[in-house]
């Protein structure tokens, strides 16, 4: 049975000792012992810094971590009172957001950052980037923006940025980062949706977060940070569950009809305010296997072929069996991944097993992933970029053909 709370006893005895609390910067973690000092020390700095005359917490909640995480954070809180123990309900970073949500809630806060305990690249700047607007009334949710080395961020670079821009309208360029700040209103209706049984309790959350402010009409602003320099994934490697977790979630989000009333009159899009000054930076490297990409891709084509069969448009289906049969992915450019996509989305309208559609994307996601690596290898980030915000035009052409679909009164393939 879902838990009607993910406040354990221990965090729950950890509030009540703080008592009251103005502004929380909240930490997730699972054997984060390795970085989440420096995080807990840096945001103690910041809250220390930007609002002295608040009264400030952090609270960390962990996923039952056994090296020492949440000792780390005691020891390193820095004088600013600090929660941390362990989450309860399913395991994964949305049971650890919905801790600090409630947490929020519990202190009284009215603002609420919160960040990865991986970060290597936090400075207390962010902490002030991140919550300011909210406490001074500018913004209600506020997303970062970095630098994110070329080959890192690719499930945000496909597919995360440009179709919550496609179908939101809303240019909202890092709308999973990690990093976000929030208003305690937010908080709250983070915590009363009905999707802590789901994939939002996973990896899902971030983009639940960014989908509901969106489609609740609150106003976003992005935090500029630098560069974000974190425990790097290979994206062929690490990257599959964490693919299915966020694509399911954007998919049964963008079914419900409140989301539905919203995209389907949105063409084109718009910036979103930047606070801070976007200077050039470079972020440490990442490493992308291209080898693995491709074999996961074949294998997928394997798996996922008699769902491609059914949902995917013929001349798509086709160009990717091709691809599939070379072993080379210069075909999966940027308009036929945002055609491919769009295929999956309409399928969304009439079946709520998203995460089986999500799991038919992710081997066109590793080839559209080996094509964007092939494409910007010799560039340097603004070069790279400008390949990211190409595809999102693409996702923007064809945004009307999914429209046309959804309120068609038999859905049909493109
Ligand atoms: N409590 C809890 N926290 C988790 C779990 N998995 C990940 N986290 C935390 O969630 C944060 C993000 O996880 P990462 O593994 O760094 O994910 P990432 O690929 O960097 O994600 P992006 O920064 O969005 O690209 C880190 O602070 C993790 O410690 C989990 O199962 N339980
Ligand atoms: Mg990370």
């Amino acid at each position: 049975m879902a838990e009607t709370t993910a406040l354990s006893a221990e965090l729950r005895e950890g509030i009540r000792r703080v008592g009251e609390a103005d502004i929380v910067v909240g930490i997730p973690s699972f054997r984060n012992a390795g970085t989440i000092g420096h995080v807990a020390t840096v945001a103690a700095e910041g809250l220390r810094r930007h609002f002295g005359d608040a009264r400030v917490a952090i609270v960390n909640a962990d996923g039952g971590s056994e090296d020492g995480t949440t000792d780390r954070v005691r020891a390193s809180a820095d004088g600013v009172p600090a929660v941390a123990g362990r989450y309860q309900g399913r395991s994964g970073k949305g049971s650890a957001f919905r801790a600090i949500f409630e947490a929020v809630g519990l202190l009284g806060a009215r603002a609420c950052a919160v960040v990865d305990s991986d970060l290597r690249s936090i400075t207390p700047e962010w902490i002030e980037r991140l919550v300011g607007p909210i406490v001074r009334g500018e913004a209600e949710y506020v997303t970062p923006l970095y630098a994110r080395h070329k080959y890192d961020g690719t499930i945000t670079n496909t597919i995360a940025y440009p179709l919550t821009r496609a179908l939101y309208g809303a240019r909202i360029r890092q709308p999973i980062g990690g990093e976000f700040g929030f208003s305690s209103r937010l908080a709250s209706t983070y915590v009363s949706e009905p999707v802590w049984d789901t994939d939002v309790a996973r990896f899902g959350i971030d983009i639940f977060m960014t989908t509901t402010a969106l489609v609740g009409g609150a106003r976003i602003a992005q935090a500029f940070l630098g560069a974000k320099i974190h425990d790097p994934k290979d994206p062929g490697a690490d990257l599959g569950p964490m693919f299915t977790q966020v694509v399911g979630t954007l998919l049964a989000l963008a079914r419900r009809p409140e989301a539905v009333a919203i995209w389907s009159g949105v063409s084109g899009s718009r910036d979103v305010p930047v606070i801070g000054e976007i200077r050039p930076v470079e972020p440490e490297a990442v490493n992308a296997s291209m080898s693995i990409l491709i074999d996961k891709f074949q294998a997928g084509a394997q798996t996922e072929g008699r769902v491609w069969d059914a949902l995917l448009g013929a001349d798509v289906r086709a160009t990717i069996e091709e691809a599939v049969k070379a072993g080379h992915v210069g075909a999966i450019d940027d308009e036929l991944w945002a055609r491919t996509v769009y295929d999956i989305v309409a399928a969304a309208r009439d079946r709520d097993d998203t995460e089986v559609l999500a799991r038919a994307l992710l081997p066109v996601y590793f080839a559209r992933v080996a094509a964007l690596i092939d494409e910007v290898k010799e560039l340097d980030s603004a070069g790279a970029e400008r390949h990211v915000e190409a595809q999102a035009l693409a996702f923007e052409r064809f945004k009307p053909s999914l429209v046309e679909r959804w309120s068609a009164s038999e859905p049909s393939r493109a």
